[in-house]
């Protein structure tokens, strides 16, 4: 309740932030685009973790008026960027079942001038939960505005393979905890990183490993074929300023 209305006002108040994860390309260790991550620090000091104010967020409907605040944001970052490197944004369920999205993404587009293809939008197997024709119906506009797609945490959820049918993704992150450890001996992670990328591979969507912080995990993930690895190994969540230099930094 209390937090509730504390987050009500923590746009206006300037205490939400984006911090950017780098995501490299997997055989020329390029910069290939970052992935916008909120933060809230409290009027007190004190940070919550994403997690929970997204929850909340999703829970009391002001996802709607945050979600556009991280979009437009991180729209009017990447903007300044290089043409190559992209920006993607996560969109959550209640967000991307909301009549106003596709309005707001090409709102955003229109004020940004980012070129759509710039940005991705990650989307979680939540989204298909919600009412089928208006999803699909979103996918579509989505689509036709040159917007990218990304399904989030694959692998976690339930019946992925028949959202890879439905939706137009342009790709698919795998979750962590099939990268993670994956190249210890006796691991059964390798088995389904190549099944998952493979299945990718034949559907024409690239891959992103996430979570990748070891050497070993990013020689096995490279020899699987995956085409982008996100994690500590290459950089954590960054502030904004560092994210510009090691964007302008990309040829
Ligand atoms: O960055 P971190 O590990 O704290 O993120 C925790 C979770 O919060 C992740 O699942 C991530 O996808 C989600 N998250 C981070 N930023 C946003 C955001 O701007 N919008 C939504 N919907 N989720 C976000
Ligand atoms: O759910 P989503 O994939 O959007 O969440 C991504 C989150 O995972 C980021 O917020 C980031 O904090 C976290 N993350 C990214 N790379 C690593 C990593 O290498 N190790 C760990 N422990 N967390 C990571
Ligand atoms: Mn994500
Ligand atoms: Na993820």
């Amino acid at each position: 309740q209390g937090l509730e209305q504390e987050l009500r006002g923590a746009i206006q108040r300037g205490e939400l932030k984006l911090v950017y994860q780098p995501v490299v390309n997997t055989v020329t260790e390029e910069v290939v685009a970052f992935e916008a991550l909120a933060r809230w620090v409290r009027s007190n000091g004190q940070s919550v973790p994403t997690e929970q104010f997204i929850a909340l967020a999703e829970e009391c409907g002001l996802i709607i008026a945050i979600g556009e605040w991280v979009l437009r944001t991180a729209a009017t970052e990447a903007a300044q960027w290089p043409a190559q490197v992209r920006i993607a944004v996560n969109i959550s369920p209640t967000q991307f079942a909301s009549p106003t999205l596709v309005a707001t993404v090409m709102n955003v587009l229109a004020a940004t001038e980012l070129d759509p293809n710039r940005l991705e939008l990650e989307i979680t197997e939540g989204v298909f939960l919600s009412d089928e024709a208006n999803v699909d119906e979103t996918f579509r506009r989505l689509k036709s505005a040159g917007v990218r797609l990304a399904l989030d945490d694959f692998g976690t959820g339930y019946s992925s393979l028949g959202y890879l049918k439905r939706a137009p993704l342009n790709k698919i992150k795998i979750d962590q905890s099939f990268v993670r450890g994956a190249a210890a001996t006796g691991s059964t992670s390798e088995a389904i990183l190549r099944s998952i990328i493979s299945l990718a591979q034949s559907l024409k969507m690239d891959t992103t490993a996430e979570g990748v912080e070891t050497h070993d995990d990013l020689n096995l993930i490279r020899e699987l074929g995956c085409s982008q690895v996100q994690g500590y190994i290459f950089g954590k969540p960054m502030e904004v300023a560092d994210a510009r230099t090691l964007a302008c930094s990309v040829e």
